[in-house]
């Protein structure tokens, strides 16, 4: 493992992953993402480890997909390359994932906060989904998730304007479970795994799976059409110059084409 940090046993009976790409604020590239799929599906199948705790610095948990790894793409490219098979099956986990949040959680790394079942932020969090600033879309449940978080309106402004969420108004609109110091959010994280851990761990994983049956089969589809759409952006002179522009540090203009 290069781009993460796993510790089996941090507490007892709670496994922690360490995103661990800190010169790019975490962004989540392939590797990265094969990783991390890796791991939990080690720990899943861990008898020892009953919670995971998912974090990473605390400037940034992650900043995005990896702008520079997609920004020349078709959309044809992306359709093959397909990676929401790795995105997709981090849903799969059974055991809990608590995201331990500080810094920078924006595009697929707000994404991937929302694909674990509880978030502890620092008073530091931000989130958002900025890709509308790249001329793109976000791909990885973002137009989904975030609105059954926090609601159509809110959803609306964040994902049109790519604002970003402090973690006070994240714990306000209920994307959060709570907020804490920057020195805390860790610990309080591996306080909640270690809660969970005590309880019996098939009751555990049924509740958890019953909890996201609640909204799966909407979510389902709506993930299908989000994924097309994000597909089609790559179609676009826009979606070009909004990455360029990104890794080239200027303001992109856009063309509407
Ligand atoms: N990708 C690649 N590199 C990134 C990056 C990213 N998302 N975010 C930051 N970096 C890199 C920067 O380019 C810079 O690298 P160097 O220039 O030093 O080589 C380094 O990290 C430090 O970043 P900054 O110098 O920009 O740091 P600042 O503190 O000034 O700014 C920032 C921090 C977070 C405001 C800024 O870095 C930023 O705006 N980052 C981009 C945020 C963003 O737009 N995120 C959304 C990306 S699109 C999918 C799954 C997921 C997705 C799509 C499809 N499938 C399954 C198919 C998701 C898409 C996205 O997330």
């Amino acid at each position: 493992m290069e781009l993460i940090k796993v510790t089996e046993q941090r507490e007892p009976g709670v496994a922690l992953i360490e995103l661990n790409r800190p010169k790019e604020l975490n962004a989540l590239n392939h590797q990265l993402m094969t990783e991390l799929l890796g791991a939990l599906q080690q720990l899943d199948k861990n008898d020892l480890v009953k919670a995971i705790v998912l974090t990473g610095n605390e400037k940034a948990f992650a900043a995005g997909a990896d702008i520079k790894e997609m920004a020349d793409k078709t959309a044809i490219e992306m359709h093959l390359m397909d990676r929401f098979t790795t995105w997709d099956q981090i849903r799969k986990t059974k055991k809990p994932i608590i995201a331990a949040v500080s810094g920078f959680a924006l595009g697929g790394g707000c994404e991937l906060t929302m694909m674990c079942d509880m978030i502890i932020a620092s008073e530091t969090a931000k989130f958002g989904q900025p890709e509308i600033k790249l001329g793109t879309i976000p791909g990885a449940g973002g137009t989904q998730r975030l609105t059954k978080a926090v609601g159509k309106a809110k959803a609306m402004e964040l994902i049109l304007t790519g604002r970003f969420l402090s973690a006070e108004e994240a714990h306000f609109y209920g994307l959060v479970n709570k907020v804490v110091p920057v020195e805390m959010y860790l610990h309080e994280a591996l306080q909640l795994g270690k809660e969970i851990a005590q309880m019996s761990t098939i009751a555990v994983q049924l509740a958890k799976e019953a909890i996201n049956r609640s909204f799966e089969t909407q979510l389902d589809e709506g993930l299908a059409f989000e994924r097309k759409n994000f597909y089609l952006s790559f179609a676009s002179e826009d979606q070009k110059e909004g990455m360029k522009a990104f890794i080239e540090k200027r303001k992109p203009e856009y063309k509407g084409k």
